[in-house]
């Protein structure tokens, strides 16, 4: 089996969301065959998609895995529902917790439930900044570094706090 290095992208803006991403964190230490190896800050960032919604908070986090990439996405599922995730099918709406699989190594998939790199995850300034944070040198699977991607995007009201998303890391 090939371990993989993978990151997934954490936001909540619901139920105090500093503590579901640190969760999140705990719980993902505990998949099978997976270790979380860095962690970002929590970022503050403005909510894409409807306004009406309270702010986020985001973080990126790396992890090692054996697992497949469909295992991967199924365990992340899990952790979402454990957390009182509730997909109410309001589009970019408020939830309590969402890990998206933004990288899974080098990997290009797109079946019918999952598509990597993550679609939106190259405009988006509250993943490309913290995944900076933790891999300055990535380059990503279309050949691009994250540096060239992430000078085209505004930091768009983005806020670094102090705080780890999980102080272990
Ligand atoms: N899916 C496909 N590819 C992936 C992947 N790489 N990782 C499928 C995770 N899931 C993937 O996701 C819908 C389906 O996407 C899943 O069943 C899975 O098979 P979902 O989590 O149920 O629905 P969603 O998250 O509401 O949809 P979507 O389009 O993924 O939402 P986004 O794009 O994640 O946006 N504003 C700020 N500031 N920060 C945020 O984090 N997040 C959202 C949600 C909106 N606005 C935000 C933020
Ligand atoms: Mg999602």
């Amino acid at each position: 089996m090939t371990a993989h290095t993978c990151y997934i992208g954490l936001g909540s803006n619901l139920s105090q969301p500093a503590e579901q991403l640190h969760q999140a964190v705990n719980s993902m230490a505990q998949i099978e065959l997976t270790t979380v190896r860095k962690c970002s800050s929590l970022y503050s960032s403005k909510p894409m998609g409807p306004q009406d919604q309270p702010d986020y908070v985001n973080a990126v986090v790396e992890i090692e895995t054996n697992l497949t990439p469909h295992a991967l996405l199924a365990a992340m599922q899990k952790i979402e529902l454990d957390q009182g995730r509730v997909r109410k099918g309001q589009r970019w709406g408020p939830r309590t917790l969402d890990l998206d699989i933004l990288l899974f190594g080098n990997q290009v998939i797109e079946s019918q439930d999952l598509t990597i790199p993550h679609v939106g995850m190259k405009s988006r300034e509250f993943v490309l900044f913290p995944l900076h944070e933790i891999a300055p040198d990535l380059v990503l699977p279309c050949g691009n570094s994250l540096i060239f991607v992430l000078n085209s995007v505004s930091r768009n009201g983005l806020v670094k706090f102090e705080q780890d998303v999980k102080s272990e890391c």
